[in-house]
């Protein structure tokens, strides 16, 4: 493998992208600032002046105001006209931002262009959807009546991303919101302001090109006091938030004490189920993406392999002989051949190697992969050879969430098993069964097979397409973004009842005067 690029290289990237971006100029705060890094040398990028309680304020102000003054009495579709030149200036500047992804993501070309794309797709879908913000007429029980519903714009929609998606689910979460006639106040993660600052400039185009307001659309920089204002402001309608289940646990009652919305997108623990029936080059292909592409840091990476007994020897094995070329594999995400790229951080590495330990204490063997790469030649960086661990049970350790490429691999008897070990974790974001076979198959899709938000068949558990809807259950949260109708939590319901006759009959048949 090339040697890792420095540091100042990826600065003088990074600005050069942000300026095609029309960031121009760096809020920069020279000691005590908000440090934007990169993962691929561990190193500092630029010190950024982090948003005070006044700045989080004043936006939300201004969101607001854009909202009621603005922007929920222009007409859906000339609201579209906004997403659509926002997706156009997406195709042209697709590699900026790809490359900002994987500046401040690690992520590999392929897919950090690939979060790029989900980003031209959602604004497509968010197009069309703008003339298609649909409301049921229902039949009336009284005569000269009409019952109706009507969809209208909500509010400031708070978005809180994560690093791992910095720039794609702001999108599903913007794109749809503008459309609703709603406006976005966004606190990108800490570890992706870059990202954030270059997605704000390209919206604030577009909007300046279509004559849109600019307000409709404002970022605060920083951690946890900048999310907790939004958490915690009335002025917020509908608070979005992506992060881990702990996040989650804080934001959702404290959003709710206040009665305001959430939609919540927490951790994930997926699996794949393969049967002995299953079409094996296929499910290999599916299972080393799932759980060692992103190097593991995906919502919907596959955390846990749930293979039937007859065929796990074999299929472990080719899935160690698979990862054992990941090895040769892993390093810059920008050069060509990269598979794997840095973790985030150290913390990341510290969870990693804290999991497998208790995974060995509780009786796991390690079959490959666990070890720090680079570190001599970037001793802050964090590269990692994906893990695979055989484990006797489904313990604690694999229960719980580790945001790194660590798999477990459990084996099953009977498919009824297969089904407990699946959902048999807090979280429910996605999960897959590699078969061929109907029956467990369409058992897997029913109501008491897989009990995550997404469900798949002889395909992986990531890299979901924007069209569906994209959330999970039980510790996952609960919410929808993106897709199908996803749009209808981004406004607010009226039922409209309008009588048109000279009478006035009482529902249920109730009479008075
Ligand atoms: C996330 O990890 O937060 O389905 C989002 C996927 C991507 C989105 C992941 N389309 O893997």
């Amino acid at each position: 493998m090339a040697a890792l690029p420095a540091t100042d290289h990826l600065r003088e990237r990074a600005r050069a992208a942000l300026a095609r971006c029309g960031v121009e100029h760096l809020d920069e705060a020279a000691g005590g600032g908000h440090d934007a890094r990169t993962p691929i040398t561990g190193g500092t990028l630029f010190q950024l002046a982090p948003s005070s309680a006044a700045d989080v304020d004043s936006a939300v102000s201004t969101a607001r105001s854009a909202f009621s003054d603005v922007w929920r009495d222009t007409p859906a579709p000339e609201r579209g006209r906004l997403v659509r030149r926002l997706g156009e200036l997406l195709r042209e500047h697709k590699s900026d931002l790809a490359d900002l992804v994987s500046i401040e993501a690690g992520k590999i070309g392929s897919e950090a262009a690939g979060e790029v794309q989900e980003m031209i797709d959602i604004c497509d879908f968010a197009v069309g959807l703008s003339r298609q913000l649909y409301g049921r007429t229902m039949a009336s029980e009284r005569p000269g009546h009409r019952l109706m519903e009507t969809w209208h714009p909500l509010g400031v929609v708070g978005v809180v991303t994560a690093f791992n998606f910095p720039v794609a689910v702001w999108s599903w979460n913007t794109a749809v919101a503008l459309v609703c006639g709603d406006t976005v106040v966004w606190k990108p993660s800490e570890l992706a302001p870059l990202t954030a600052l270059a997605c704000h400039g390209l919206l604030m185009r577009a909007a300046a090109d279509v004559g849109a307001p600019q307000e409709v659309h404002r970022v605060v920089l920083g951690g946890r006091e900048a999310g907790e204002r939004l958490v915690d402001d009335e002025r917020v309608a509908l608070l979005s938030a992506t992060g881990s289940v702990r996040m989650g646990r804080e934001v959702g009652p404290r959003v709710a004490a206040r009665l305001g919305r959430c939609l919540l997108e927490l951790g994930g623990n997926n699996a794949a189920i393969v049967a002995p029936s299953a079409d094996m080059d296929l499910a290999l292909q599916g299972v080393a993406f799932g759980a060692a592409g992103t190097a593991g840091q995906r919502c919907t990476t596959q955390r846990r392999l749930i293979v039937h007994e007859d065929v796990a020897d074999e299929f472990t094995e080719r899935v160690v002989e698979a990862y054992g070329k990941l090895g040769e594999r892993i390093g810059d995400p920008f050069a060509e051949e990269t598979l794997v790229g840095p973790l985030i951080g150290e913390k990341a590495h510290r969870s990693m190697d804290e999991a497998l330990r208790t995974a060995a204490d509780s009786g796991g063997r390690l079959l490959t992969g666990g070890t720090r790469r680079l570190a001599s030649e970037a001793p802050d960086a964090y590269y990692v050879d994906p893990a695979v661990v055989r484990m006797p049970r489904q313990e604690d350790v694999v229960r719980r969430e580790t945001f790194a490429p660590i798999l477990y691999v459990l084996t099953y008897r009977t498919f009824e098993e297969a089904l407990e070990l699946h959902n048999g974790v807090p979280q429910g974001l996605s999960g897959s069964v590699f078969t061929r076979d109907q029956r467990e198959a369409e058992r897997f899709l029913s109501s008491a097979g897989c009990d995550c938000g997404i469900a798949n068949v002889n395909i992986g558990t990531s890299g979901a397409e924007i069209g569906g809807a994209f959330g999970g259950e039980k510790a996952t949260g609960g919410g929808r973004e993106s897709g199908s109708d996803s749009w209808r939590a981004y406004m607010r319901r009226a039922t409209n009842t309008v009588n048109y006759s000279a009478e006035l009959p009482l529902a249920q048949g109730v009479s008075f005067l």
